[in-house]
C-alpha cells in the first residue's frame, strides 16, 4: 500500500522547488545575455549590410570610371594622331599655334608679343603646344575661359535647360564628361560612345546639365593633366631636373596611381618627350626669369617634366576629395599656396603635417582610373 507523503514537507520536493526558483533567476539573466547577444548580432548584420552596400557602390563606381577611362583614352589617342598630322603641315601648324597663343592671351590678358608670346613662337615648344592646345580644345575640364571660352559650347548646347543660378563649379568636370562622351552635340563624333545607365547620370545641382556620377551619386572629377598631384610643391629650376624631387611627397601620387608605378618613372611628360618646355625655360639666363617661365608654363599648360596623363576620380565613400577641384586656381603667377586645382593639387599645404594628413585622409578612399586596376 502506497502512502502519499504530504508534498509541502517532502525534502526532495522542496529542493526541486528551490532549484526551479534558482533556475528561474538564472533564466532572467540568461534572457538578458541572450538579448544582448541578439542585439550584438543584429548590429553586426547591419554593419555587414552597410559595408556590402558600400562595396557595391564602390563596384559600380569602378565600372563607371572604367567606361569613362576607355572612352577618354580613345579621344586622347586621336588628338595625338591629329597633332602629328598638323605638325607636318606648315600652314595648319602656324594656324594652330596662333590660335593657342591668342586663346592664352585672352584668358590671361597678356599681349602676344610679350615674353610669354615667345613660348608660342619657339621651335622647341611648337609640337608640345600643338598637342596640348588640341587636347584642351577637345577635352576641356572646366568652364574657365581658357578651357571652353566665353561662349560656352556646353551651356549653349544645353539650351534653355541650363540655369546658371543653380550651377556649382564642383560639378563642371562631370558635366563636361557627360557632354563629351554622351551628349549629342558637335564634339561627340565617336561611333564607339559608351552607354551609361540612369544610375550613372544625374543633375546633382539642378542646373540643367547632366553629370556622370559615382556609386554614391556624387559627380566624378576629371583632371586632364594632374601633374601637381605628383609634384605638389612649386617647381623651380633648382629641382625640376632632379628625378628624386618628385618622390618628396609621394603619398598623393600613391592614392591616385596605387603602388604599381615607380614614382621616378613619372618624372617626364609623354606629351613633351624632347623636353621642349624646359628648353624654352632655360633659354633665358636669369634664374628668376627661368622660374617665372616655369610658373607660366604651369598656368598655361602643366608642370613640365612630369607625367601628365589624365585622371578620373571619385571622392569615395566619405564624399570628400582631398584634392582641389578641377576648376580652381588659374593664374599666371601661381604661388605655392595657390589652389592649382586644374593640375590636381592636393587640398592642403603639404609642408604642414596636420594639413597634409587631413587631405590624405580624405583622399585615401578615392577611386581613380589607375587605382581600380590594382
Ligand atoms: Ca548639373
Ligand atoms: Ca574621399
Amino acid at each position: 500500500m502506497r502512502t502519499s507523503l504530504p508534498t509541502q514537507h517532502h525534502p526532495l520536493r522542496s529542493r526541486r522547488l528551490v532549484r526551479r526558483r534558482q533556475t528561474g533567476a538564472f533564466t532572467i539573466i540568461e534572457l538578458l545575455v541572450a538579448i544582448g547577444i541578439i542585439l550584438f548580432l543584429v548590429s553586426l548584420t547591419f554593419v555587414g549590410a552597410t559595408n556590402a552596400l558600400g562595396l557595391s557602390k564602390a563596384a559600380s563606381t569602378r565600372a563607371t570610371i572604367l567606361k569613362v577611362d576607355n572612352a577618354l583614352r580613345i579621344k586622347f589617342d586621336s588628338v595625338i594622331k591629329r597633332a602629328e598630322k598638323i605638325e607636318k603641315n606648315r600652314l595648319e601648324r602656324m594656324r594652330l599655334v596662333a590660335e593657342a597663343n591668342s586663346k592664352a592671351a585672352i584668358a590671361f590678358s597678356f599681349s602676344p608679343n610679350t615674353t610669354l608670346g615667345s613660348l608660342f613662337n619657339d621651335d622647341a615648344t611648337r609640337s608640345v603646344i600643338i598637342t596640348m592646345h588640341l587636347m584642351r580644345k577637345t577635352v576641356p575640364q572646366s568652364f574657365h575661359p581658357y578651357e571652353v571660352g566665353p561662349t560656352n559650347p556646353i551651356t549653349t548646347s544645353a539650351g534653355s535647360n541650363y540655369q546658371s543660378a543653380n550651377h556649382k563649379e564642383r560639378t563642371e568636370s562631370a558635366a563636361i564628361l557627360y557632354h563629351l562622351l554622351v551628349g549629342s552635340t558637335g564634339e561627340n563624333t565617336d561611333s564607339e560612345s559608351p552607354t551609361f545607365s540612369s544610375a550613372e547620370i544625374k543633375d546633382t545641382d539642378g542646373d540643367g546639365l547632366l553629370e556622370i556620377v559615382d556609386g554614391w551619386g556624387e559627380p566624378l572629377r576629371f583632371y586632364r593633366w594632374p601633374t601637381r598631384a605628383l609634384r605638389p610643391t612649386r617647381p623651380s629650376i633648382a629641382n625640376i631636373f632632379d628625378p628624386t624631387d618628385i618622390s618628396l611627397h609621394p603619398e598623393f601620387a600613391r592614392v591616385i596611381y596605387g603602388n604599381l608605378r615607380d614614382l621616378k618613372t613619372l618624372n617626364s611628360s609623354p606629351l613633351d618627350p624632347t623636353s621642349g618646355l624646359l628648353q624654352w625655360t632655360t633659354s633665358v639666363t636669369s634664374v628668376s626669369d627661368q622660374n617665372n617661365r616655369l610658373q607660366a608654363i604651369e598656368a598655361l599648360f602643366a608642370t613640365p617634366q612630369t607625367f601628365s596623363q589624365f585622371v578620373v576620380m571619385s571622392a569615395g565613400n566619405d564624399k570628400t576629395l582631398g584634392f582641389k577641384e578641377p576648376f580652381e586656381g588659374y593664374s599666371l603667377a601661381p604661388s605655392d599656396t595657390a589652389p592649382l586645382g586644374y593640375l590636381c593639387s592636393p587640398d592642403c599645404d603639404v609642408n604642414i603635417p596636420a594639413s597634409k594628413a587631413s587631405a590624405l585622409d580624405a583622399a585615401q578612399d578615392n577611386l581613380t582610373n589607375y587605382n581600380i586596376r590594382r
